[in-house]
């Protein structure tokens, strides 16, 4: 603990997936304190007070993977990549959600694992083969017996939710081969800081990994980072490629490059931290000023996407049901419900948006590009988003 560092306040923050039922509005909410810190020995970069994953992934979870074309095309491009150059014969997929990435491939093929029972019922009664258990050793011991060792592990947002990285990495060693990958996917800590995304910090994402704090973590357990793939995904992730040490692999300039550009940003010092935490604080001030501007003038103003991230931003900005009126959303889980702590409605997305609306405040930015093709008659309209990053203002 004497080695972390809190450099953020987010202020008090409920369940950011805990949607609340209508007639629950009254009910009172499970908050805590969102500080984040960084550790100076490992360099990772963490939420100070977490949940037990039993409260956070259970069987009321609302988010799927399918939800978003970009989700759906970027699975498919990788399962082809895999398909053609690792050849292997299972893969073991840690949070396969939905399904959108286990579906690329033969049934025969894949293992998944998903905590919450709920999701997971989607891809068994598909006929996949997977199972409700969270990620530990004791389940790595369950496959081993039940599928023998695997050729390739992928997780993508799943990692960073795992508070125990060494149970995580001690497992991944029980069911992976000798000579097999594991792809870990996360969104980069990087592309937070200089974007200002703090909505990437919430009660889920424990930690937001940089290349830095994962080699250092891996490295206990004799795994290695051995090529890094930037992604647009989820506002700028990283797709790490890992091996046993014991794999004869080479490490490729990918892997060089991005630790060289991490120590080059600041990745290593307490005071690059210290300086986004100021930015954010001027994110704060500056989008309550363009939401306040809006309403001096009766404008109406709505949410588009219902994320988890939305959650940070709309409670450490506190802003309410007064300033927008409703968030659109394609889940059904999350229809009907109200935002976390702000208590704002979230409404079915149905195709056509009110045309009375000129203001839309994009909750789901990093669908930003899939978004603004599928509403380009809105834009064409007139009609305007209100993003907060890089910084707050109105496109
Ligand atoms: O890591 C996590 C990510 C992957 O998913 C989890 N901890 C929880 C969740 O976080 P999030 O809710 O911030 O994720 P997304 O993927 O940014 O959520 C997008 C939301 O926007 C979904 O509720 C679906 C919705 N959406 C929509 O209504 N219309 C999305 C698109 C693209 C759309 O066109």
């Amino acid at each position: 603990m004497k080695n972390k560092i809190n450099f953020l306040d987010l202020g008090t923050q409920p369940l950011a997936n805990n949607y609340l039922a209508k007639n629950k509005s009254k009910k009172r909410e499970n908050k805590y304190k969102l500080i984040v810190c960084f550790d100076k020995v490992t360099k990772l970069v963490s939420i100070k007070n977490t949940f037990s994953s039993e409260k956070m992934f259970n069987n009321t979870y609302p988010y799927r993977s399918s939800m978003s074309k970009t989700m759906i095309n970027s699975f498919k491009k990788l399962s082809k990549i895999i398909k053609n150059k690792y050849k292997p014969k299972k893969i073991l997929e840690i949070g396969s959600n939905d399904g959108a990435f286990i579906k690329n491939f033969k049934k025969n093929l894949t293992i998944g694992i998903e905590p919450c029972s709920n999701v997971e019922r989607i891809t068994k009664k598909l006929k996949y083969n997977t199972y409700s258990k969270y990620w530990s050793v004791n389940t790595a011991k369950k496959i081993l017996t039940d599928h023998n060792k695997v050729d390739l592990v992928y997780s993508a947002n799943t990692i960073s939710h795992i508070k125990n990285l060494n149970q995580v990495f001690e497992a991944i060693n029980i069911v992976l081969n000798e000579k097999g990958i594991f792809i870990l996917e996360d969104p980069s800590l990087l592309e937070c800081l200089k974007n200002n995304t703090y909505d990437q910090f919430y009660n889920e994402h424990i930690y937001v990994f940089s290349t830095l704090g994962l080699m250092n973590i891996l490295k206990k357990h004799n795994l290695e980072i051995f090529k890094v793939e930037r992604l647009e995904i989820h506002g700028g992730s990283n797709r790490y490629y890992i091996k046993k040490n014991t794999n004869s692999i080479k490490l490729e300039n990918s892997f060089k490059l991005a630790i060289k550009e991490e120590i080059k940003y600041g990745l290593n010092k307490i005071s690059t931290y210290k300086k986004f935490a100021n930015r954010v604080k001027k994110s704060k001030s500056e989008l309550i000023t363009i939401l306040k501007k809006l309403k001096r003038k009766n404008e109406k103003i709505i949410g588009y996407g219902a994320t988890a991230k939305a959650t940070t931003i709309l409670n450490y900005c506190k802003i309410n049901n007064k300033t927008i009126d409703y968030f659109l959303d394609t889940t059904k889980e999350k229809q009907n419900k109200l935002m976390p702590g702000s208590k704002i409605p979230i409404l079915k997305y149905k195709g056509n948006l009110d045309s009375k609306v000129k203001y839309i405040f994009l909750g789901a930015w990093n669908f930003k590009k899939e978004i603004f093709l599928k509403e380009k008659k809105y834009i064409k309209n007139g009609g305007k988003f209100i993003t907060h990053t890089p910084t707050p203002k109105i496109i």
